[in-house]
C-alpha cells in the first residue's frame, strides 16, 4: 500500500457525495513550477487558431503528461476508489484566462463517454490555485446517484462544452466549489453533475483532468476508435480495450481528430441511451 491511500472516511464520503477535496498536496512548490513550465512547452505545439482545449489525450505522445497522469500519489488515491486493477485513458486541460467569459456548463462526464459500466474517476490536478474568484469547478453533491440526466446543446451559453444538463433536474444552490491550492488534486465520479463559472479574477486558472477506469470497463470502439488504455495498477483480465504505447518524446502533440459521444453526434448519443 502506498502512503497516500485514502482513509475509510474519505472513501465513504466519496461514495456518498461523489467527490473529494482537501487532500494533502501531490506536487511540491518546485514541482508545480515544473508543471507550469512543461505546459508552456505544450502550448507552443498548438497550431495557429487552436486553443488549450486541443491538448487532449496528449499523454499518448508527450512523456511529460504521461508521467503526470501516472503520478504514484494520484494513483494511490484512485486505487482507494477503484480497487486494485485500473487503467488511465484520458487527459485534457481546462484553462481559464483572467477576466474571460467562458464557463463549463453543468454536465455529467458519463453522458459524454461511450464506456460501460459507468464508474470512472477523474483527478483534477491544480497547476495554479483554483478558487471561487477564478472560476473553480463546482459539483452538486450526491448527484452521481440520480442516474444520467437529460442533456441539451449549449447554444445560449458561454460554455466550452457543447452539451449541458437541461435545467430543473437538480438544485444549483447546493453546489460546492472545489477550492484547491496549486499542486493539490480533487477527485470526482463520472456521474456527478459539475461545471464552472467564468474567471472574474486577474489570475489564470489551470486544471488538468485525468480519467481512470477499472479494467472491466469497455469502450464502444465504434464510437471512439482511438480509445487507448494505460495500465496503472494490477492486471487486466478482461482485455476489452486496446492499450497505448508509452510516449518516447517529452513534448509532442497528438495529430488526430478527437472522438467522444459529443463529436460522434446524435447516433452515438442514441446508442448511449440504449445501453
Ligand atoms: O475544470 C472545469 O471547470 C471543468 C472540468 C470538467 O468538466 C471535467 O473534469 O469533466
Amino acid at each position: 500500500m502506498g502512503k497516500k491511500h485514502l482513509t475509510p472516511e474519505q472513501v465513504k464520503f466519496y461514495g456518498e457525495k461523489g467527490y473529494l477535496m482537501g487532500l494533502p498536496p501531490v506536487f511540491t512548490a518546485d514541482e508545480v513550477k515544473e508543471l507550469n513550465l512543461g505546459l508552456e512547452e505544450l502550448l507552443k505545439l498548438l497550431h495557429k487558431g487552436e486553443d488549450s482545449k486541443e491538448i487532449r489525450e496528449w499523454h499518448e505522445t508527450s512523456r511529460f503528461l504521461y508521467d503526470i497522469c501516472m503520478n504514484e500519489a494520484v494513483l494511490d488515491y484512485v486505487e482507494s476508489l477503484l480497487g486494485p486493477n485500473f487503467f488511465m485513458w484520458g487527459s485534457n486541460f481546462f484553462i481559464k484566462e483572467p477576466r474571460t467569459n467562458s464557463t463549463v456548463g453543468w454536465h455529467q462526464d458519463a453522458y459524454y463517454w461511450p464506456l460501460s459500466p459507468q464508474d470512472s474517476v477523474t483527478a483534477w490536478i491544480a497547476f495554479l490555485d483554483s478558487d471561487e474568484e477564478n472560476g473553480a469547478m463546482k459539483v452538486i453533491p450526491g448527484s452521481h446517484k440520480v442516474g444520467i440526466l437529460k442533456h441539451q446543446r449549449s447554444t445560449a451559453t458561454d460554455s466550452v462544452l457543447t452539451l449541458e444538463c437541461e435545467g430543473g433536474q437538480f438544485r444549483e444552490d447546493t453546489a460546492v466549489s472545489l477550492v484547491l491550492k496549486a499542486g493539490q488534486v480533487s477527485l470526482h465520479n463520472d456521474k456527478i453533475v459539475h461545471g464552472s463559472p467564468a474567471n472574474r479574477s486577474d489570475r489564470r486558472r489551470i486544471g488538468l483532468t485525468v480519467r481512470y477506469s477499472r479494467t472491466e470497463v469497455k469502450c464502444d470502439l465504434s464510437v471512439n476508435p482511438y480509445f487507448k488504455t494505460y495500465m496503472c495498477r494490477g492486471t487486466d483480465m478482461y482485455h476489452h480495450n486496446p492499450s497505448g504505447e508509452i510516449p518516447a518524446m517529452q513534448f509532442r502533440r497528438l495529430e488526430r481528430q478527437h472522438v467522444s459521444v459529443e463529436e460522434a453526434g446524435y447516433s452515438a448519443e442514441k446508442k448511449l441511451w440504449q445501453r
